[in-house]
C-alpha cells in the first residue's frame, strides 16, 4: 500500500508541513507533493526547498502543486496542474521535460489531459472530500475504472482516500492513492 501513496503535504492543513513530509519519506512514501494554495511566496520556495533536499535524499520524487515557477527553481521532479491552470504547453515554457501531473474530474478531461501530454493522470474526487474547497462531483470507483481502462498513463486516484477504501481504489487500477487528510493515518499505519 505504502508504495503507491501519494502524500499530498498541504501547507495549510498540516499543523507542521516539514514534519510531515519527513514522516511520509521515512515511510517510504512513493511520492511527495507540496500544495499550498494560500501561503507566502517566501515561505514555500522555504518549505519547497527544505522538501526538495529531503526528498533528493530518500530518491522520492518531489512535486510541486500549481507553481511552475517555483518547481523550476527548487528543481522538483514534477509539476502538478489543475484545469484552471496553466496549460502543459504553457508550463513546459517553465519547468521543461519535467514530469507534469494533471487533474481531471471526468473522462473526457482525463483524455484530453492524456492527449495533450500528462505524465501522470489524477482523477477524482473518488469518494466524499472536505479538504478540497468547491469540489467537483464525486466521481466514484466506476468512474475510475474507466478512466484506468481508457488512459495509458497512470492514474492517480484522489479525493476522501484512507485506508478503509485503498484497496478498493487501487483495485479499480488507480496506480497511486493521492492522500491529504487521512495521510498520518497511513503513515501511522506503515509504522
Ligand atoms: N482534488 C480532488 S479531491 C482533492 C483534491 C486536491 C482533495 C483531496 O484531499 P483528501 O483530504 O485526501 O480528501
Ligand atoms: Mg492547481
Amino acid at each position: 500500500m505504502i508504495d503507491s501513496l501519494y502524500a499530498i503535504v498541504d501547507a495549510e492543513y498540516a499543523e507542521r508541513p516539514l514534519e510531515l513530509a519527513f514522516k511520509a519519506l521515512n515511510a517510504n512514501c512513493a511520492i511527495v507533493q507540496l500544495r499550498a494554495k494560500r501561503l507566502d511566496d517566501l515561505s514555500f520556495l522555504k518549505i519547497a526547498t527544505r522538501v526538495r533536499s529531503a526528498c533528493g535524499h530518500a530518491g522520492v520524487p518531489f512535486v510541486i502543486n500549481d507553481r511552475a515557477d517555483i518547481a523550476h527553481m527548487v528543481e522538483a521532479d514534477g509539476l502538478h496542474l489543475g484545469q484552471d491552470d496553466l496549460s502543459i504547453d504553457d508550463a513546459r515554457k517553465v519547468v521543461g521535460d519535467m514530469q507534469i501531473g494533471v487533474s481531471t474530474h471526468s473522462l473526457e478531461q482525463a483524455i484530453t489531459a492524456e492527449a495533450e501530454g500528462a505524465d501522470l493522470i489524477a482523477f477524482g474526487p473518488v469518494y466524499p472530500t472536505k479538504t478540497k474547497e468547491n469540489p467537483e462531483p464525486i466521481v466514484g470507483l466506476g468512474k475510475l475504472t474507466k478512466v484506468c481502462e481508457s488512459v495509458s498513463r497512470p492514474v492517480v486516484a484522489i479525493g476522501g482516500i484512507s485506508p478503509e477504501n485503498a484497496a478498493e481504489t487501487l483495485q479499480a487500477g488507480a496506480r497511486y492513492l493521492a492522500v491529504i487528510s487521512a495521510l498520518s493515518r497511513f503513515l501511522d499505519d506503515a509504522r
